[in-house]
């Protein structure tokens, strides 16, 4: 039995691919040296792989900015306005995936979305009418390979698949082609690559098709069987068609007109239960690639649990044609666990990153191919490990459990309904029509990164580091008594990433030292690790809200990360269900607001920007379960306070039309959300359900330095009114301002005051 990975982290183990493309960026770094550096990246990935036994190695996995922008450019779907700036093709790639602006070509970047439903993000297709397609002369994937070859490696080439290719695209602005239709030009594009890859030594080739996962239109299921079939030969190297992130049990009537192909693999992950059906649906002689190792989880694998998987899969097929796997790609995961030197040594003996999982595929095939025996240390320490992880007291925290077992109902519902709360609310915190607010970060200045660092290194004490963040709450509240804004926020000096934030002072968390994973391009996050039973040991914001609100005349608006998006942008534990992770979240959130109105602050937003990004990819019951979870563990976090108490939450990153519905489930007071695209998308939801509560469709995008006139932010209030009412409209910018300078922060905001102030005037 095999061992494979079906793709490897690219970044390196200190991020030196992020670095080295921002110093090429920047010009500090030569297209030569990039080149160079990246070449360096794959050679080490094979070794650690071939090293550690792997018998299949990804190629053309790696990718300077994205897989699916390298296949862009490989296949010559790239607009004009790219290719006709005569770019280096390095630059040009570049200029699609982060956009250009040099030497008189101004380009934006081609859309980026959410990889199906991880935190990676992708470049889209985006096609012409007329679309045609070209292979490049020296295609990627045949170079990878033979650099591989040359290295000693014979690896097996990754690329997306022609279905999922176009399925995951989308026309062009102003262009109509539906992206299928395209199939049989590019079918010709694929053989031609295949080809080459072939009389290059490819053996077997790992073709993705991912979309196999989601619900798919009937003439996307039909483009699978025509396409393949011109896929498979002699001369072609044999296919394994790989799919993940779900079952693929709704699609199978796609499989019968693949059994020519290689073999398939599936996620036993994430849908264990789609083995047997699988089994059955495999042609005679057909492969199945067994994924039960988590590529998108830190946890260690469950020897037993995954030997038996396989096990199940010999039976029915024979050694020969079952192959150990990750389940996806391990690009989700951080790059290695020996660089963390700081993990409690109890956790970190429960953890497994990329380079730990190569070593995981090639014990389990190990098991299976010469027997248990044959791996015995391995199979005990790792039972030892599971067994502790599963007798730990982090793992059943009795408190958390028995407060768990005590939420009722009621405890999800405010006292009142809106229009009763919102008279008190309005009394409370003397709001006027057309109430001004931002969304609750403030510009981080080179000066606050310098104090944090210094903080966080010991350099400066915590008495010395609370006066400094003082002083700029100061100073926040100084600017905005200036602008004359009506609700406050403290800006947020002290706080690191959002959920890091939250995580860092819970119990139940623990933190990376370099766990980075690719977010998109060159950006990375380091998700906090949900080790065990979430609770709240102390309160986390109320210092610094407390302290500001304290030095303001107007409501001071407390911050908090919301139960989902602390859950989606972590590792979640995979012992316990998601929902029961969201309500300990939740309980400890409840506290945390409860705290914040005793302390004198009664404006309270929980944003929960991950809401619609956990949104189970196919529709139906699984969906609707998650959307009961979720909106009630935002719930019990919120409604812990009196009427007069005024509970905000933000959304942005993504469109709402189709998600509205559960937004207003929420029953917050006041929402604030993302409307930059000027387009109206947003207001037209209202067209056919009034809001019944006060919302603040953002009035101007804070992405870019621009300055919105006063005019124009009058205009977009004026396109508002058409959908909202004038009482329940509130002016805010489109999302947090952390990323912005000051100069243009106050120059936009001191516009979006008077445009407020107009409209107060006009109404009043
Ligand atoms: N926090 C966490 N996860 C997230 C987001 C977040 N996932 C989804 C979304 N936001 C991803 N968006 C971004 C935005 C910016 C960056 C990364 C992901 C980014 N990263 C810095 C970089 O790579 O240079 C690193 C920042 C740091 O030093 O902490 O800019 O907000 N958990
Ligand atoms: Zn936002």
């Amino acid at each position: 039995v095999q061992s494979s990975v079906l793709g490897f982290p690219r970044m390196g183990g200190n991020r030196e691919l992020k670095k080295a493309n921002e110093a090429y960026w920047a010009d500090k770094l030569s297209r030569e040296d990039l080149l160079k550096e990246a070449k360096r990246l794959r050679l080490e990935h094979w070794k650690i792989q071939k090293d550690a036994g792997v018998d299949v190695i990804p190629s053309n996995d790696f990718a300077f900015y994205d897989h699916i922008l390298d296949h862009i450019q490989m296949f010559n779907a790239i607009p004009e306005r790219y290719s006709k700036a005569s770019l280096d093709p390095l630059d040009e790639y570049f200029a699609m995936g982060r956009g250009h602006q040099k030497d008189g070509v101004d380009v934006p970047s081609l859309e980026m979305v959410k990889w199906f439903d991880s935190n990676y993000h992708y470049v889209k297709p985006t096609l012409q009418d007329g679309q045609t397609f070209k292979l490049a002369s020296d295609p990627k994937p045949v170079v990878e390979f033979l650099e591989a070859k040359e290295a000693g490696v014979i690896t097996r080439p990754v690329l997306i698949g022609p279905v999922s290719f176009l399925a995951l695209g989308k026309a062009d602005r102003d262009q109509s082609v539906d992206p299928i239709s395209l199939l049989d030009k590019l079918v010709p594009v694929y053989a031609e690559l295949l080809e080459k890859l072939k009389a290059a030594g490819a053996e077997t080739v790992q073709i993705d098709e991912p979309v196999l996962v989601l619900d798919l239109a009937p003439k996307i299921k039909d483009a699978f069987k025509p396409a393949y079939e011109k896929l498979v030969g002699d001369k072609f190297p044999k296919l394994l068609l790989a799919t993940y992130f779900g079952d693929i049990v709704h699609n199978f009537d796609v499989l019968p007109g693949l059994q020519s192909l290689y073999g398939v693999h599936i996620d036993l992950v994430r849908n264990p239960e789609q083995l047997e059906s699988v089994l059955g649906q495999l042609g005679p002689n057909q492969v199945l690639s067994a994924g039960v190792v988590d590529g998108r989880n830190i946890w260690k694998t469950n020897f037993k649990r995954a030997v038996e998987t396989v096990e199940t899969a010999i039976q029915k097929l024979s050694k020969d044609r079952v192959i150990v796997a990750t389940s996806s790609s391990l690009l989700h995961t951080p790059h290695s666990l020996d660089s963390e030197k700081k993990l409690p040594e109890e956790v970190k003996d429960w953890f497994s990153f990329a380079v730990q999982k190569t070593a995981e595929v090639v014990a389990i095939a190990k098991a299976v191919t010469d027997g248990p025996a044959s791996v015995r240390e391995a199979l005990e320490a790792n039972a030892k490990s599971i067994q502790a992880r599963a007798s730990s007291e982090r793992t059943n925290n009795k408190a958390v459990k028995d407060r768990q077992s005590k939420v009722t109902e009621a405890m999800h519902e405010r006292q009142s309904p809106f229009p009763e709360r919102y008279a008190q609310q309005k009394t409370h915190l003397s709001l006027p029509l057309f109430p001004t607010t931002t969304i609750g970060s403030f510009p981080q200045t080179k000066e606050i990164r310098v104090q944090r660092n210094k903080f966080t290194k010991g350099e400066i004490t915590a008495e010395q580091y609370e006066s400094f963040i003082n002083k700029e709450i100061d100073d926040n509240v100084k600017i905005q008594d200036e602008l004359g804004l009506d609700v406050y926020v403290h800006g947020e000096p002290e706080r690191n990433d959002m959920v890091q934030y939250f995580g860092e002072r819970l119990d139940g968390y623990v933190f990376t030292t370099n766990g980075w994973v690719q977010s998109y391009g060159s950006r990375c996050v380091r998700p906090p690790i949900i080790v065990g039973d979430v609770s709240r040991p102390a309160p986390m914001t109320v210092k610094e809200s407390k302290y500001a609100a304290s030095v303001s005349k107007k409501p001071m608006k407390g911050m908090l990360t919301g139960p989902i998006t602390c859950l989606r942008w972590s590792y979640p534990r995979d012992d316990v269900h998601q929902s029961v992770q969201a309500q300990q979240l939740a309980l400890a959130l409840r506290d945390e607001v409860v705290d914040l109105e005793a302390a004198g602050v009664y404006v309270i937003q929980v944003d929960e920007p991950a809401l619609r990004e956990g949104l189970p990819l196919r529709s139906g019951r699984e969906r609707e379960n998650y959307l009961a979870w979720a909106v009630n563990s935002f719930k019990l976090a919120c409604a812990g306070v009196k009427d007069s108490t005024q509970i905000h939450s933000h959304f942005c990153y993504s469109e709402f039309q189709d998600f509205f519905h559960a937004i207003a489930a929420l029953d917050a007071d006041v929402l604030s959300i993302e409307n930059s695209k000027s387009d109206a998308k947003l207001l037209k939801v209202f067209e056919d359900t009034a809001y019944p509560r006060h919302i603040g469709p953002g009035v101007y995008d804070i992405h870019s330095p621009r300055v919105p006139s006063e005019q124009e932010i009058k205009d977009r209030i004026a396109e508002m009114l058409k959908f909202l009412k004038p009482e329940q409209l509130w002016i805010n910018p489109d999302c947090g301002l952390k990323t912005r300078q000051w100069k243009e922060t106050k120059a936009a905001l001191a516009n979006l005051v008077n445009a407020a102030k107009f409209y107060r005037e006009k109404h009043a």
